[in-house]
């Protein structure tokens, strides 16, 4: 029977509040109160607060919710002001870009005003998290890595919803807001293109996720592995010798030939992470702006079959 069994995380803290730094922070913009949850402990550290929200997520939360309430109202009038029909047609629901004649003018009322204020909105909410990310880092003296990590998927975000619709011409080609019709327009996308299967840059992006999770079980399996050896406690690990670290890199050492290190494994994952919405974004800028059907694509480069 296992003697050791790790799911949750077993220790909690329990004790006076931890406050954090206090030095070259603005503490006027942080809450002061802080809670402990047996339930919240299990997922992560038991101390709830302080918050700190300050201007930039206090903006970005505003215009946040800018946007939801507009895409809301949108579904409200297409269910007829009818709560029973709003909950039961929910997915269906869709705020669309306005349709292709409109190009990249300022839409009309009736044909996309509402999508085009709403992005507006959603833009300025997730930048302004963004330029949050790099604050509340620079304030704790760390590096900028969540930032730049960030501004991959925002890379990709801004491709599909800004610069590919400006490079086609048109406010058409972006994303509508709604759970089936995001995923009818990423169907169409592919089919219109020639199956984006083709397109080298979908097929590195699809390479980076799954590796991404891959290498995440790999990591996080490990270290649970390890935990009875302390091997959560990574950094005192890194420069000891004899530690669960070390029977953690043998593992792998003995399982394939290498291993990472503490400090290499979470490169790793940053950089898989990273990578698979940088060259997603790649791939969405060159459909239909340079690569009209990426199946004769790659007929036209070796790696699909020529129909004959
Ligand atoms: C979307 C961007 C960052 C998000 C941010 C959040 C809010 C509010 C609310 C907008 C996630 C800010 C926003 C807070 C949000 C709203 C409403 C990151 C995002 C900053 N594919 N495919 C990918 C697979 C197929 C298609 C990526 C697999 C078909 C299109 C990924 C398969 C077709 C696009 C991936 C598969 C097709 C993609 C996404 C299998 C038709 C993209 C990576 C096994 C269905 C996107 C290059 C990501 C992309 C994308 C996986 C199949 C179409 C790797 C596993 C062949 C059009 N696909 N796909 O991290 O980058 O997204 O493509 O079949 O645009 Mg694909």
């Amino acid at each position: 029977m296992a003697e050791y069994f790790n799911i949750f995380t077993q220790v909690q803290v329990d004790g006076p509040a931890e406050m954090g730094m206090v030095e070259d922070v603005d503490l006027r913009e942080r809450t002061q109160g802080t809670r402990f949850s047996r339930l919240v402990g299990w997922f992560g550290n038991a101390q709830i607060g302080p918050f700190y929200l300050g201007g930039l997520g206090m903006a970005s939360l505003g215009a946040g919710l800018i946007w939801f309430v507009i895409v809301g109202l949108s579904y409200w009038d297409q269910a007829g002001y009818n709560p029973a029909v709003f909950i039961r047609d929910l997915f269906w629901f869709s705020l669309d870009p306005p349709s292709a004649e409109v190009g990249l003018g300022i839409p009309p009322w009736d044909d996309g005003l509402a999508w085009f204020i709403a992005s507006f909105f959603l833009m300025v909410s997730v930048m302004l998290w963004w330029a949050r990310s790099f604050y509340l880092a620079k304030q704790l003296k760390m590096g900028k890595h969540v930032f730049w990590a960030f501004g991959s998927a925002i890379w990709l975000f801004m491709v599909l919803g800004f610069f590919r619709p400006l490079a086609m011409g048109s406010w058409s080609e972006a994303v509508p807001y709604g759970i089936f019709s995001h995923l009818d327009w990423t169907m169409t996308l592919s089919v219109v293109y020639g199956n984006l299967f083709y397109n080298p840059f979908h097929a590195l992006s699809i390479a980076f996720l799954y590796g991404s999770t891959l290498l995440f079980a790999m990591h996080g399996a490990t270290i649970l592995a390890v935990s009875r050896f302390g091997g959560d406690r990574e950094l005192d690990q890194i420069a000891d010798r004899g530690t669960a670290t070390e029977r953690a890199a043998l593992f792998w050492r003995w399982t394939m030939g290498f291993n990472a290190t503490m400090e290499g494994i979470h490169r790793w994952a940053w950089w898989f992470a990273v990578l698979t919405t940088l060259t997603g974004g790649i791939g969405i800028l060159l459909t239909g702006t340079v690569v009209d059907n990426w199946y004769v694509w790659a007929q036209e480069h070796g790696y699909a079959p020529l129909d004959n």
